[in-house]
């Protein structure tokens, strides 16, 4: 059996064992300079040597309670804070009024959220791979004559076991921040995989319609408004309870394309940046429901922008309808300016160094003004 055969998602429903102390390294899929996120493939040796594991580490988010010195501030004394006796201070240099240091702070302090993919498909591998990306414009047509049929396929889509244990109550059933169980309108709210559900300053929720029947916003028509309102309301009501944030401080939004074809809306603080909040992929609940209202069948007759990375073979349908791996050339890149465009190949290892290299915009005014290109994650 080939590891890409062994690495199916059909047994997810059980939850796998394996020691995270045990993972042996293969390759570094991407390292995120931005993010302080590094994305690691490799196995766990002892369980199989040939499944594939995907090891996510990311540095936690500072939380505002840890920096707290005022001890009426802290809300919890015991509470570990940066400015105590457990600091570690080296100094690397002080001139005038400058000073750099490196500290290590106490232990609770430098915990490192973490993920694992395990066993991870290719298609897993290509998701948290740094790569080359293309922007389609889906108009219904091609949405009918290749994204639909390539999704329904179901051979190169990603398993939903998790959304239904999810909704089915058989996994996360502690992490449920609300629920409203009707059938039609009805959604479970809980914390996305990528928050560590404890600090609210880079809150991420999910919540996951109970219907069955919708995969994408290009589903959605005039009838599914009640749903869409009570997503909206009963979310911001449940949110406020629990983590007292404003409503006016969130970011609802769909994907599009999503990685799930399961309805579900993303929610986060709008003053932070979480990942995948880019324009070409972000839909915001506010404006679905507006253009739903506007017009019943929006959604039926948009033509929607969305990402393909490379490496996806939904790429390779809408290639053999129209070419969309044109190369630019920059004028920096070229000797001669009259030299014409190329087509790009697959092997074509260039386009993978002007993805991933820093961009200098032309008039900089702070360092923010330097790009790196993120993961396709
Ligand atoms: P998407 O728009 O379909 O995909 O969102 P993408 O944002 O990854 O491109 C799916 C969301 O579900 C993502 O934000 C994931 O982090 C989250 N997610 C994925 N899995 C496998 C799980 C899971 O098992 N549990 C929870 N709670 N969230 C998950």
């Amino acid at each position: 059996m080939s590891p890409e055969q062994a690495a199916t998602e059909e047994s997810s429903s059980e939850t796998p064992t394996y020691e995270l102390k045990k993972f042996q390294l293969k390759r570094i899929l991407n390292n995120n300079t931005v993010r302080k996120s590094i994305a690691l493939l490799g196995t766990f040796p002892d369980l199989s040597p040939d499944n594939s594991a995907i090891v996510v580490f990311e540095k936690n988010a500072y939380r505002e309670s840890d920096v707290a010195t005022d001890e009426s501030e802290a809300l919890d004394k015991e509470a570990p804070s940066y400015f105590s006796g457990d600091l570690n201070v080296a100094t690397q240099f002080v001139n005038n009024i400058y000073g750099s240091y490196q500290v290590v702070p106490r232990q609770e302090l430098c915990a490192v959220k973490s993920t694992v993919i395990y066993p991870a498909t290719e298609k897993h591998i290509q998701k948290y791979s740094i790569c080359q990306k293309y922007l389609i414009n889906e108009t219904p047509d091609l949405y009918k004559k290749l994204t639909l049929p390539y999704l329904l396929s179901k051979a190169d889509q990603f398993s939903l076991e998790w959304v239904y244990n999810i909704l089915e109550h058989k996994q996360e059933t502690e992490r449920i921040v609300f629920e409203d169980k009707d059938p039609e309108t009805g959604f479970v709210l809980l914390p996305d995989l990528k928050w560590d559900g404890v600090n609210v300053e880079n809150l991420y929720l999910l919540g996951i319609v109970h219907q069955h029947n919708l995969k994408s916003l290009r589903d959605l028509r005039g009838s599914h408004l009640p749903l869409l309102r009570n997503l909206r309301q009963s979310s911001k009501d449940a949110i406020q309870k629990r983590y007292g944030l404003n409503p006016s401080q969130l970011r609802m939004y769909f994907h599009y394309q999503p990685s799930f074809y399961h309805l579900h809306v993303h929610i986060n603080p709008i003053r932070n940046d979480a990942p995948g909040i880019w324009c070409e992929k972000s839909h915001m609940l506010d404006t679905v429901i507006n253009n739903l209202e506007l017009m019943p069948d929006y959604y039926q007759r948009a033509t929607l922008p969305f990402v393909l990375y490379e490496g996806n073979k939904l790429l390779d349908l809408y290639e053999e309808q129209s070419p969309v791996r044109t190369k630019i050339v920059l004028p920096q890149d070229t000797k001669d300016e009259n030299t014409p465009s190329q087509q790009l190949n697959d092997e074509d290892s260039d386009e993978d160094e002007h993805q991933c290299k820093r961009v200098k915009l032309d008039k900089a005014e702070t360092n923010e003004s330097e790009i790196v290109a993120p993961a396709c994650a």
